[in-house]
């Protein structure tokens, strides 16, 4: 009796299944997710940072591993800026502190005397009141971040820009990128919400704005004034894309530069936040490159100057801990900042940020310590000042050798760069290898950073992939590779670029 009701249970219980199965098996080629399929946008998107240059340096890699035959034995990623990739050191105390954090059993008093040996003892304090605030790295935190984190965040901009920021107004996040992809999703009602981006830009701008349907109001930088940024030309782009129906409602700004490299003046600012208020438009400020300032246009008193309250009216601005002299990219920390923001807003922000319950506890760790590092008198300061000054000083020397190379060599200009992490020369392309590229279905561009890996393993990006005035070609190479290399860096550029020229002369 027993026997049959189990039976007669499993039975109705297989039967689903059995349908199913046979409804499967009635249609055995057809594939529910094909690129024909999936999500078009998702398609269509392209982002060239780790596109197609990227993909065959990555393979080249791989080759390199059997082939000693190629007459350079490693890949030099400078398509990204990725510092520690190529060996730049971590902040000691930054390490410190999150090593702690990740390891609290070395905090247990009995273990104090031996720790003292190997930590400084504001390491060791840090990483308790971090731990205080956060409970175990391994916990979900608060959707926005830990509060003390933002609250330390809150301070910095205050100390920064004197001025009060308030924590409820900051948002920790999983590296920039998060903060400005989820900035885009809100601000875009439908596929005519109109987002001005510099050109060149960097693509994430490009990226994001295709995944979600918005359009891309572009505005060009002048290449021939330092890739300096004329409120005339926003307000020309912003007037013709509004006659063509589109519904313009935000500008983002890179300062300093990606992929130019260029400083905004104090003036220009100003200028532009008046535009913005002129024209109702939210700033999106990507300073990502706050500190990495190497000949400003302002003077120094306001070189570091940056969006902020009670300056700008409606503003995101976002900064990171990829960047600077950190360099901790793959840790994903950042913040954003929301200025003059409607609060039933924010409710919405804190939504979407919910969604993804919170942003990693490691990176917010880092955010705490690049807004709140050691201080002048604390046992740190003086290694962690001493390590932040090198790389800075390395930084600059690197970025003036790169250029000299670059204008060195037949058929190229480059700008110096004011800021960040890049040069984007121009170069001439002789008609005989846009025709080489052109059969390959190459742009010419793409053609000559393709030729240039193939030839040295050094991997750079294409103009075409952040944008360029029609007609003329670029490149992007972060000037990242260290310093002993550097001579025979650019050595090999020039080797390569002599070469090229030689083969296709017109
Ligand atoms: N904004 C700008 C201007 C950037 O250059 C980058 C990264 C980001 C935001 C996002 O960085 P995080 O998400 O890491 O904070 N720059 C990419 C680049 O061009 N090279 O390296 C990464």
């Amino acid at each position: 009796m027993i026997q049959t009701a189990v039976r007669s249970l499993v039975q109705a219980r297989q039967r689903p299944l059995t349908l199913s199965l046979r409804y499967a098996s009635s249609k055995p080629h057809s594939k529910v997710l094909t690129t024909e399929t999936m999500h078009p946008l998702v398609r269509q998107m392209e982002y060239a940072v780790r596109g197609a240059l990227p993909i065959r340096a990555e393979a080249l890699q791989k080759e390199l591993l059997t082939d000693k035959t190629k007459g350079f034995d490693k890949v030099v990623f400078c398509n990204i800026g990725n510092p520690q990739q190529l060996n730049q050191k971590p902040i000691t105390f930054f390490r410190q502190v999150a090593s702690l954090a990740e390891n609290p059993e070395l905090l247990t008093p009995s273990n104090r005397e031996a720790l003292l040996k190997l930590y400084p003892a504001d390491a060791i304090a840090r990483a308790e009141v971090l731990l205080k605030h956060i409970g175990s790295v391994g916990a979900y935190s608060h959707s926005k971040g830990i509060h003390h984190i933002r609250e330390n965040v809150a301070k910095f901009i205050e100390r920064r820009d004197g001025f009060p920021a308030e924590p409820e107004n900051i948002f920790l996040t999983q590296g920039a990128s998060s903060g400005v992809q989820t900035v885009i999703q809100i601000l875009t009602q439908n596929s005519k919400s109109g987002f001005m981006i510099p050109i060149p830009q960097y693509p994430l701008y490009s990226a994001t704005l295709s995944l979600v349907g918005a359009t891309p109001v572009p505005y060009y930088l002048e290449e021939s004034h330092n890739w300096g940024l004329n409120v005339d030309e926003l307000k020309e782009a912003v007037h013709k894309a509004r006659a063509d129906g589109t519904d313009v409602r935000a500008l983002v700004i890179i300062n300093p530069g990606n992929p130019t490299g260029q400083c905004l003046s104090e003036e220009n600012m100003r200028e532009i936040i008046d535009f913005c208020h002129n024209e109702r438009l939210v700033l999106l400020a990507d300073e990502v490159y706050q500190t990495n300032i190497y000949k400003p246009k302002a003077a120094p008193s306001t070189a570091s100057k940056r969006f902020s309250n009670p300056w700008a009216k409606k503003l995101f601005s976002f900064h990171s801990i990829s960047k600077g002299m950190i360099g901790e990219c793959g840790r994903r920390g950042g913040y954003l900042e929301c200025v003059n923001i409607d609060p039933k807003v924010m409710d919405q922000l804190y939504k979407i940020a919910s969604v993804s319950l919170c942003p990693n506890v490691q990176g917010q760790i880092m955010v705490d310590l690049m807004t709140n590092p050691p201080k002048q008198g604390d046992e740190s300061f003086e290694k962690y000042q001493g390590e932040i000054d090198s790389i800075y000083q390395s930084l600059i020397r690197r970025s003036n050798k790169l250029a000299q190379c670059f204008n060195s060599m037949e058929n190229m200009t480059c700008n110096e760069a004011e800021g960040a992490m890049y040069l984007f020369p121009q170069l001439k392309i002789p008609q005989k290898a846009v025709d080489a590229a052109k059969e390959k279905s190459m742009a010419p561009d793409t053609f000559y950073c393709m030729a240039m890996l193939e030839a040295t393993g050094v991997c750079v990006i294409p103009g075409s992939g952040f944008g360029q005035e029609p007609g003329t070609w670029h490149f992007r190479s972060t000037f990242l590779p260290e310093e002993h290399l550097f001579d025979k860096f650019c050595a090999d550029l020039k080797g390569f670029h002599k070469k090229f020229m030689d083969t296709y002369k017109d």
